[in-house]
């Protein structure tokens, strides 16, 4: 009896899963492959129920002889341990980011005579109706908010990349890569004071009012499907803070990041360049207490942001900070730095897991940029957050356009290294 292989990596079943199930039955016995939640969450999207449940729901197929697991999306190790004569998948993995896997099938069972099936991927009213579906689900509130805690617990380390729109929100959500044998996609958005002010063309000084970031919040989430995770500045005053968690919180967002500083706040990569003043211990603890009082679901994080290495105040008084901040409630600690050294980052993240292994702590690689996720998780860290590459990409790029544009009055000599309208549109989907 031959063998026929094939990964299902989905939360519901259609017609074009039992499709290829139909069809594989007419080569030999069919083993169907479910992919873990962590190859799920690199792979494509988070899963909506459980590994348990999808595992129950593909064994319950008819037609499906043989149900395993596969805990990476790249087929090594399904392929060594069970030497399929067939591997059969839809045929949309001929092109785009999935390409790489069938790649990856085709190099491993050639040697040995084995074969790949395409079967024309199906897709119709009906399919597309259930992946909207999902795609809802997956961005309901109650769905949404709670991802982050579940993406803790599930990656080595959450990457996390800065959004202010609609069109950058779908670049987070949608972008997808191959390397190191993987594939690999950010897992969480930050909405950064900074770009959300610079994109309004105003400074990073708490201007721009709650009811604007909730909108660029509104645009996001209009689009996307990741978590989110909410630049709340200082927090404003205690008694307006707890209206900004009850919002974030319906709206669906995962967690806010208030940092302890009180007055003018100033963005911190000025440092001590300019006059910003850190907030008291207990003061900073009774805003995270007053926080963590009136959230109303488990899901939500308070995560508190110090500023002592921003402001020179030593290396103690950072790790005192985060200490009592643990204590008032906070649900994880980000620490930041200016310098292009990671060294100091390093040594507070190890001091701090020295004695404290639960609480996450979050770190914003804009200085010490040389550092890679691997390091960072090794010291502890899980969560990285990439705050304003995207919006320093792009301005001066648009920047040199217009230039180009006034000096050649036309645009044609710009033309080239524009992204075509086409692209654009495909990004964008219609309902
Ligand atoms: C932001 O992105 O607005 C931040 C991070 O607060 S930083 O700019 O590095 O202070
Ligand atoms: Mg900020």
């Amino acid at each position: 009896m031959k063998t026929v292989y094939t990964c299902f990596c989905t939360d519901v079943i259609h017609e074009g899963h039992r499709n290829i199930i139909n069809t594989a039955k007419q080569y030999g016995e069919v083993i169907v492959g479910v992919l873990s939640d962590k190859a799920m969450i690199r792979f494509n999207k988070f899963p909506t129920l459980s590994f348990k449940e999808r595992f129950e729901l593909v064994k319950g197929l008819d037609g499906v002889n043989k149900v395993i697991v596969q805990d990476d999306v790249m087929y090594d190790k399904v392929i060594a341990e069970i030497h399929p004569d067939y591997v059969i998948h839809g045929d949309n993995w001929k092109k785009g980011f999935m390409k790489a896997i069938r790649d990856n099938v085709e190099k491993l069972i050639t040697p040995y005579g084995g074969q790949i099936i395409d079967v024309p991927y199906t897709y119709n009213e009906n399919v597309k109706r259930i992946d909207d579906q999902i795609k809802e689900k997956l961005a309901m509130p109650e769905y949404r908010r709670k991802r982050l805690r579940q993406l803790i617990e599930l990656c080595p380390i959450v990457k996390t990349i800065e959004v202010h729109s609609g069109l950058t929100g779908l670049i987070a959500e949608k972008t997808v890569v191959e390397h190191d044998d993987g594939l690999d996609q950010f897992d969480a958005m930050w909405i950064s004071s900074l770009c959300d002010s610079t994109a309004k063309g105003k400074p990073d000084i708490e201007l721009v009012d709650m009811t604007s970031r909730f909108r660029t919040i509104d645009d996001v989430m209009e689009v996307t499907t990741k978590p989110i995770i909410f630049d709340g500045d200082t927090g404003g005053l205690t008694e307006h803070f707890v209206y900004t968690v009850r919002s974030l919180e319906r709206m669906g967002v995962s967690a806010v990041i208030i940092e302890d500083k009180t007055g003018l706040k100033k963005n911190s990569l000025f440092g001590t360049e300019v006059e910003q003043t850190q907030d008291t211990i207990e003061h900073f603890c009774e805003k995270i207490q007053a926080g963590k009082k009136v959230q109303l679901t488990d899901d939500f994080m308070i995560i508190a942001r110090i500023e002592s290495l921003i402001l020179e105040q030593g290396m103690e008084d950072a790790i005192a900070r985060a200490r009592a901040y643990v204590n008032a409630g906070a649900d994880g600690i980000m620490i930041h730095s200016r310098k292009k050294d990671p060294a100091e980052i390093l040594e507070f993240c190890d001091i701090f897991r020295s004695e404290n292994t639960d609480t996450p702590i979050v770190v914003v690689p804009s200085s010490f940029n040389s550092i890679k996720e691997k390091e960072l998780a090794a010291h502890g860290v899980n969560i990285v957050i990439y705050a304003n590459q995207l919006t320093r990409s792009a301005f001066p790029a648009m920047e040199q356009t217009a230039k180009d544009i006034l000096k050649y009055h036309r645009a044609q000599e710009v033309d080239d290294r524009l992204m075509p309208i086409k692209d654009i549109i495909s990004l964008i989907d219609e309902l």
